[in-house]
């Protein structure tokens, strides 16, 4: 069976961004692959963070993934600073990693600009850390948003070097996009990020779905509700395009490309679907979060069947690089 690894950092509360973008799609690609979904602490230290409230965030994500319907049955849930190797990799990889190569990914350009106080080493190596940690396993797949596209580029380039230099020793994994592979913010303006604020969280209810939908940008140009607006470049659209039904789609953007309904309306419409959408997961979150008997049982077995994995990995890649030292054994 083909391999996956994806994951989310705990940085956060997780959000519909990271629902439609990432989890979603997983719950397929579980009956499709053999998964390995981490929970990405590493790359969440990488920006200024509150060490008190780290342990909370990873129980978060750990819930959410369960209550979004990931099945540990059928995947692996893990926590990527309990499997050493990715870090050890990390090393090896950053051996061959050109630092032209990271300057130009588009995300560090970002992050850089954002946390421009504290512009450290890890924000830079951030995707070697994401190589590591999916090329660890072999993987041969990542679903990822559009954001992550340039990451996995570079993954390649990297499996390539490592390969030409070493001898054959990782596949090239792919990348799967599918639907809802970037969503907007409610500000209108940037991807809906856990640390800009601009986000509906996985586990709101249902007033604070309202109260955030109604004040979140639309369409710009919209000023009166007697304008006419246009639906593509609304950020309300894009949302029902993931959430609506086709009908509730087409009432939606003949309204408003003919004023009949304002954008309240067609918030509400927006709104009530995601409630429905949203509501059992948070259910389901609130439950979870409170047996961390069980969320610990998880993610322990998935921590062992993934240091197995890791371990042969690191066997291969210590003997391609010239690191066993047979005077030892
Ligand atoms: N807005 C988004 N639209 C589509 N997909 C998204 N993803 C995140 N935001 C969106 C996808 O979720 C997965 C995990 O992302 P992550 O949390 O590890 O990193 P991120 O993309 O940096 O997420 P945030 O929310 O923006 O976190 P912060 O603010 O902490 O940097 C990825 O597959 C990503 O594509």
């Amino acid at each position: 069976m083909k391999r996956i690894f994806s994951g989310i950092q705990p940085s956060g509360r997780l959000h519909i961004g990271n629902y439609f973008g990432a989890i979603k799609n997983w719950l397929q690609l579980q009956n499709e692959y053999q998964c390995i979904w981490g929970i990405v602490d590493y790359h969440a230290i990488t920006v200024p963070y509150k060490t008190d409230e780290l342990e909370e965030r990873v129980i978060d994500c750990t819930a959410s993934y369960l209550a979004a319907g990931l099945d540990p049955e059928k995947s692996i849930l893990m926590i990527q600073s309990k499997v050493k190797a990715h870090t050890e990799l990390t090393w090896i990889l950053n051996t061959i990693s050109p630092i032209s190569w990271l300057e130009r990914v588009p995300t560090y350009k970002d992050k850089s600009k954002q946390f421009s106080s504290n512009l450290n080493m890890g924000l830079l190596d951030y995707p070697v850390l994401m190589a590591a940690d999916v090329i660890l396993y072999k993987a041969n797949a990542v679903p990822v948003g559009e954001d992550q596209l340039p990451h996995l580029e570079l993954c390649r380039e990297i499996v390539r070097r490592f390969n030409h230099i070493f001898g054959k020793t990782f596949p090239e994994p792919k990348a799967i996009i599918k639907k809802g592979a970037f969503v907007k913010g409610l500000d209108g303006k940037n991807k809906m990020s856990k640390s800009l604020n601009n986000c509906i969280y996985l586990d709101e209810n249902p007033d604070d779905i309202w109260e955030k939908l109604s004040t979140a940008v639309t369409d710009p140009q919209r000023v009166r509700k007697t304008d006419a607006g246009n639906p593509e470049i609304c950020n309300i659209f894009s949302l029902h395009k993931l959430l609506s039904s086709k009908s509730q789609i087409e009432y939606c953007k003949v309204g408003c490309q003919t004023a009949d309904i304002g954008c309240l309306e067609c918030k509400k419409i927006l709104s009530e679907n995601i409630i429905q959408e949203l509501s059992p997961i948070r259910a389901r979150l609130i439950e979870l979060k409170k047996n961390k008997k069980y969320l610990k049982e998880i993610l322990m077995n998935g921590i062992e069947k993934s240091r197995k994995i890791a371990e042969q990995t690191m066997t291969e890649v210590y003997d391609k690089i010239g690191i066993k030292y047979k005077f030892l054994k």
